[in-house]
């Protein structure tokens, strides 16, 4: 028995994941807009990839100035410095470093212009590669104007890409192959209003060296998922299996027109990805980068098994071992933090479906002048929420705090309206101290979002309904 146990373990662990090779390039994408990751951060990230079999993070924080604006110019002997030691860090922790730069910005692709800027990139280039970097990309990414229109050549950027390539791979024997991000880099800007290939994408993907890998984000930006029928659809476009850049948990930008970027947490799992032939998939996060690590967990199981991937198990799993004895409180809090949704953005799991199931009973039935459908159970989920706040304030340590302070106060003013709302309900009277603190969430609402569309419209639903002054009109 001793002996056997762990020949059925293997064959156990064997059968359930045979279906599902790993995604080959599997990591992080430190891409997003507003204040970059420190040297701390990056450094507990290489250690949580390695703890999570992920194999590659990419460095292209957009607000380095010397990733992006100042592409041209080397970094200082300080930052060449921090970036040695993470190079070193990552490697011990088995995971790539991909160097990004992104010049699209002002980059000149012919005549001695060209050639000047050729020379600049290598020399860039080279000085990483001096620290040990041997993965390098080249990002085109949001170059559009004010009017959404950009004006790059697909040829001439493809063409200066395999002139880089072919540079690389004859001067170091030990890179690997380039990733980039082409300015049209989600499927509905590749296509006109026709369905037709634009220009653009046309000429990049037909010229573009088959060994260069091409990440792209889905049908949009921010996008509810990428079936296995978009992702072939892409991939057609671009005659290649395209790699995945995949926006959640990024925040950096507004949720509403008063919202402030990083806002609302986006602490859910990710989900809806293709199940098969992914080459590569980065997840972009927070800057929050304690608050990432919920969806971040989920990402790696998915990017581990793609076919095997249940987002709600993998879900309850990751803040069960990042939360331990708060776990359950968490829960509680990041199901109302999870789906991402503006005007032009949308991504993760709907908000609290069981409160969103609960409040919508109490409404109807009170509008309809009934005896208040799951009254119980909203206030059950109400008692647990403002509870879940208050054991996370209690228990979280200072580092976490820092991040998720402002939402866990912002929840239990919600809930505490929400209280209020109910049992304005139930006497048939709006209780006047419901105004002033749907103000107060108001006034919060720039720095801290959540639950918008489920626990704060119970809130506003509640009040159009009850408000005397309101209805008369
Ligand atoms: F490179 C890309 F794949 C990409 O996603 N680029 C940016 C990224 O840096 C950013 O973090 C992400 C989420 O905001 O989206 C892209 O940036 C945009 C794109 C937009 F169309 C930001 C605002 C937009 F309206």
């Amino acid at each position: 028995m001793k002996k056997l146990a762990p020949i059925v373990f293997s064959l156990m662990l064997f059968s359930s994941t045979s279906f599902a090779a790993p995604v080959p390039l599997r990591g992080i994408v430190e891409g997003f807009y507003g204040e970059t990751w420190n040297f701390e951060t990056r450094t507990d990230m290489m250690n949580f990839c390695r703890n999570h079999n992920l194999n590659a993070y990419i460095y292209a924080p957009k607000d380095d100035p010397y990733h992006r604006d100042k592409w041209r110019v080397p970094y200082p002997t300080e930052k060449m410095h921090e970036l040695k030691n993470l190079v070193a860090i990552a490697k011990q922790n088995g995971v790539r470093f991909i160097f990004a730069i992104s010049p699209g910005k002002d980059l000149h692709y012919s005549g001695n212009e060209g050639n000047e800027d050729f020379k600049l990139l290598l020399r860039k280039i080279d000085a990483v590669y001096n620290i040990g970097v041997r993965n390098f990309a080249i990002f085109f990414d949001d170059l559009k104007d004010k009017n959404g229109k950009h004006h790059e050549d697909g040829k001439k950027q493809a063409e200066f890409l395999n002139k880089l390539q072919a540079k690389l791979t004859e001067r170091f024997k030990d890179v690997e192959n380039l990733i980039t991000v082409p300015t049209e880099y989600y499927r509905f800007d590749m296509l006109n209003g026709h369905g037709k290939i634009k220009d653009y994408t046309e000429d990049f993907s037909k010229n573009l060296n088959k060994k260069i890998i091409v990440l792209y984000t889905g049908n949009g930006v921010v996008c509810d998922g990428i079936t296995d029928e978009d992702f072939q659809a892409a991939n057609k476009i671009y005659g290649r299996d395209l790699g995945i850049w995949w926006n959640y948990p990024v925040n950096d930008y507004p949720m509403n027109p008063k919202g402030n970027r990083n806002a609302k947490l986006a602490l859910g799992a990710v989900e809806k990805l293709p199940t098969s032939n992914v080459p590569a998939i980065f997840f972009n996060p927070m800057g929050q980068a304690l608050m990432s690590k919920i969806a971040l967990a989920t990402g790696a199981d998915y990017a581990n098994a793609p076919n095997n991937y249940n987002a709600e198990n993998s879900w309850n799993h990751a803040i069960d071992i990042q939360y331990g004895r708060v776990a359950d409180a968490m829960k509680i809090f990041a199901s109302h933090s999870r789906h991402m949704e503006n005007s032009w953005a949308k991504c993760g799991a709907e908000d609290s479906p069981e409160f969103e199931a609960a409040a919508h009973n109490v409404i109807s039935s009170a509008r309809a002048g009934r005896t208040l459908l799951s009254a119980d159970e909203l206030l059950r989920q109400i008692d647990n929420m403002e509870k879940a706040a208050d054991i996370l304030l209690e228990n979280l340590s200072a580092p976490y705090l820092k991040e998720c302070k402002p939402q866990l106060e912002q929840f239990k003013r919600i809930a505490q309206a929400d209280r209020l709302a109910l049992q304005s309900l139930q006497n048939k009277k709006l209780d006047p101290k419901l105004k002033s603190l749907r103000e107060e969430i108001a006034k919060n609402e720039p720095s801290a979002i959540l639950s918008e569309k489920v626990a704060v419209k119970f809130i506003d639903d509640t009040i159009n309904l009850l408000d005397v002054k309101k209805k008369k009109r």
